[in-house]
């Protein structure tokens, strides 16, 4: 703790939260220490900034709003010189050891409700494998590929670290060298009421959460992450959500574009499913890409159709992005990242300080501050976007049934198993819709692609329905 009690406490008056220190004198010694260390971790001044607005997102002018300009999955004739020499170039970073990955794993899951970090969920569709360790054996199976070594950068909070931390222990790093995979914690953020009044969650507890994955940027720096990579030789980070089992944390073609066009910050989109769909929706501004978040984009976008009738907003954002830590090193430089805060309404257990009981309110009474990563990318002198089909890389759990959710995370697992067989010549069995009527599961240290696949298994290899088949 660098602050005593004395200067925290005069903080607090000077910023009219003094309310936090209302029962000190009923606390033990622990107690108060973990008040003052909850204290400590809070900017004041930013929380006094925030509670006087509404919201610091930029207002949306939607006549400057365009569709962005992509790297589309198939290139043109034209293109593919380029796609071949950039795929190539991706290879030879990954070669050289210049890759790091980095997952956000600080969310607290709240709509899946799993009582644990989301990571440790089993979610593979035969061997239930939790996604931790499928992102672990793709990264294992890259570095076997281009025999490299790629450090895994893992972003917690306090909600999420130790349980993570003792899962990787107990798991014997998922079969990665321990000095390879690394944590971090991300920064928090106070709750406050309507009128800007910092929450307790208890008597000695601020109500903290995580401030957004937009935070990773600033953890990068302050955890020494940045210094660790600079180290290591690393020249591009591939960031992930903890959410998406079908994500390539090593696509040399992606990471050969983002390298041969110079980007400091790249990202993959997908087709969006409907209108509606809930992903950020990469558009672009006066000539710069960004992202607008769902709850963001007005209706008359959403619904805008070209006059072809494709949607006109269509490139969802899937939170795959590749970044330089040199860019990070810059734009977290000199006094505060410049993202802006995004303020949710939320619904936030607090100590009412009147009676001193707890509240468990049924309507959203606080306001909570998040920053996100793609608030980052017009911050970048260049970026680009590559659009994948979303069958390769993209079934989120983030819901406890329906859309997003494990049973169609493990559809969509099965689907591609079944796809890149097919694209081997093994026969598969499907039903009139066309649907697996099998149930396949790939392991990635068998193979990572469907040409991958092809040097390991027959072609006239037939599948019945019904069967379970794993490969690994
Ligand atoms: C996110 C994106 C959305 C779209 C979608 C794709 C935001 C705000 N929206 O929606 O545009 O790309 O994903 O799947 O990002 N996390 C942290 N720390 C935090 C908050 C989140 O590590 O403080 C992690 C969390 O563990 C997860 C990821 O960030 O891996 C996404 O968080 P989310 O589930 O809140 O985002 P979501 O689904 O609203």
């Amino acid at each position: 703790m660098t602050k005593s009690y004395e200067e925290l406490r005069e903080l607090t008056v000077q910023f009219g939260q003094e309310h936090v220190f209302q029962y000190w004198g009923d606390l033990n010694a622990e107690e108060r220490s973990q008040l003052l260390a909850d204290l400590e971790q809070i900017d004041l001044q930013l929380v006094r900034e925030l509670s006087g607005e509404g919201s610091r997102c930029a207002e949306l002018d939607l006549s400057s709003i365009q569709a962005p300009d992509v790297f589309l999955p198939e290139p043109s004739e034209e293109l593919r010189p380029l796609y071949e020499k950039a795929r190539k170039q991706g290879e030879d970073v990954l070669s050289r050891g210049g890759v790091a990955a980095m997952v956000v794993a600080g969310g607290q899951g709240t709509r899946l409700g799993f009582n644990a970090p989301k990571g440790t969920l089993p979610t593979s569709p035969v061997k239930g494998k939790t996604l931790f360790e499928l992102f672990a054996e793709s990264i294992r199976a890259s570095c076997a590929r281009y025999e490299c070594r790629i450090p895994w950068y893992i972003m917690t909070s306090d909600a999420t670290d130790t349980e993570t931390k003792e899962y990787f222990r107990n798991n014997n790093y998922l079969g990665l060298s321990a000095s390879d995979v690394t944590f971090f914690k991300q920064g928090v953020m106070p709750a406050v009421d309507e009128q800007g009044r910092i929450l307790l969650c208890d008597r000695h507890r601020i109500a903290l959460s995580p401030n957004g994955h937009g935070g990773s940027l600033t953890a990068l720096r302050s955890e020494g992450i940045l210094d660790d990579m600079e180290r290591r030789g690393i020249e591009v980070i591939s960031y992930f959500q903890v959410d998406n089992p079908l994500v390539s944390p090593a696509d040399p073609l992606f990471i050969g574009l983002h390298a041969h066009t110079k980007s400091q910050i790249s990202s993959i989109a997908v087709p969006k499913a409907d209108d509606l769909e809930k992903v950020g929706n990469f558009v672009q501004v006066n000539g710069k890409l960004q992202v607008i978040e769902y709850s963001d984009l007005p209706n008359e976008l959403a619904h805008a159709k070209n006059a072809d009738g494709s949607r006109m907003i269509d490139a969802g954002n899937i939170a795959i992005h590749l970044v330089c830590p040199k860019f990070v090193a810059e734009i977290t430089g000199k006094g505060h990242l410049k993202l802006p805060w995004h303020i949710a309404n939320k619904k936030v257990p607090h100590i009412d300080l009147a009676s001193g009981s707890t509240v468990d309110p049924k309507r959203p009474n606080a306001r909570k501050f998040e920053m996100f990563i793609f608030d980052a990318i017009p911050l970048a002198s260049r970026s680009i976007l590559l659009e994948m089909p979303r069958s390769t890389c993209f079934s989120p759990v983030k819901n406890a049934t329906g859309v997003d959710s494990l049973e169609t995370a493990q559809r969509d697992m099965v689907q591609r198993a079944m796809q890149w067989l097919e694209e081997c010549g093994v026969t598969c069995p499907r039903d009139v819709d066309g649907n697996p009527t099998a149930t396949i599961e790939i392991s990635p240290l068998r193979a990572l692609d469907a040409a991958q696949l092809a040097k390991t298994i027959s072609s006239t290899m037939r599948l019945e329905p019904g069967q379970t088949l794993y490969l690994e």
